[in-house]
């Protein structure tokens, strides 16, 4: 039932498109951005000496100081990494790399990304911007025919691949993110799960976000369906399945806040002690 609708990028159309491209963005959603990393594209994109971009969209969901330890922690590992808001036009770090390559040339960026991270608002905000300059070509040499091409500017060429990355390490993330919640077989599993995560790294969140008091993450299903009336209509018990799916609806437009910290860098540790 699940993924029919999804179409995940192959490893060869990958391939494929950085080998077209001269810069690759990968979108990552800053909340959990390291759950939606794709080494493969990464490696990709660096083994053939493209430059690579993160783009860690969604700024505005994440308070200042956390936005700014992500960034820091991807450059300290040697990735070059801009916080944005596609949403809010807060791009202003990416159009300052655009106007870099004005004037040298055709130059063509590719967008990557997990689903809902974002992809089609930053070529639709790069093609309103520019409306003057936009244009569509449909399959262009080189590259598979379902990839499109458009032109942002004279020399500046965004490719937008037919599918979306996998999400190769974060079993629950792919599951939110390959189904909308009313079609998830086991809603509860996931948001019980989630709601684990939830508390872990944004304690006090879902008090304030969905208006519980519960600690238990069964409880605070049950609470939740309570407050909203959702009952099952054979038993009259609180309908957790529904009150599940809200949750996981919740926190994919950001109505529950919900974020991760970069991991810490353990400074006591002798160098070169681990590998
Ligand atoms: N809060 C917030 N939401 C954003 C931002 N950028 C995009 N979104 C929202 O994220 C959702 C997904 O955006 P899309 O552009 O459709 O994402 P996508 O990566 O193209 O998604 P798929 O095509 O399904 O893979 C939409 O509801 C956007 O409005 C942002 O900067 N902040
Ligand atoms: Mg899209």
């Amino acid at each position: 039932m699940r993924d029919v609708e999804l179409r995940l990028l192959s490893k060869k159309e990958i391939v494929e498109v950085v080998s077209s491209s001269d810069v690759v963005v990968e979108i990552l959603d800053i909340r959990v951005p390291e759950s939606l990393r794709n080494r493969f594209l990464e490696n990709t994109a660096l083994r053939n000496r493209k430059r690579l971009i993160l783009l860690l969209n969604k700024r505005d969901l994440v308070p200042r100081d956390v936005a700014r330890e992500w960034v820091e922690y991807y450059r300290s590992i040697g990735l070059e990494a801009y916080a944005v808001s596609i949403l809010m036009g807060g791009l202003r770090s990416f159009e300052k790399i655009l106007r870099e390559y004005e004037g040298r040339g055709k130059i063509y960026f590719s967008v990557f990304g997990a689903p809902k991270v974002g992809k089609s608002s930053l070529i639709n905000y790069l093609k309103k911007k520019r409306s003057a300059g936009v244009s569509k070509y449909p399959g262009t040499p080189g590259y598979t025919r379902h990839v499109q091409l458009y032109k942002i500017s004279p020399d500046i060429y965004f490719i937008d691949t037919p599918g979306v990355l996998s999400i190769e390490y974060d079993s629950l993330e792919r599951m939110i993110r390959t189904a909308p919640p009313e079609k998830l077989s086991n809603p509860v599993k996931i948001a019980l799960e989630l709601i684990r995560r939830i508390q872990a790294n944004t304690p006090g969140s879902l008090e304030k976000s969905l208006g519980v008091s519960s600690e238990d993450p069964e409880e605070i299903l049950r609470e939740y369906a309570l407050k909203r009336r959702w009952f099952y209509e054979t038993d009259k018990e609180p309908n957790i399945e529904e009150a599940s799916r809200d949750i996981i609806r919740r926190y994919l437009d950001g109505r529950i806040i919900y974020y991760t910290r970069p991991p810490k860098r353990d400074v006591d540790k002798i160098s070169g002690e681990e590998k």
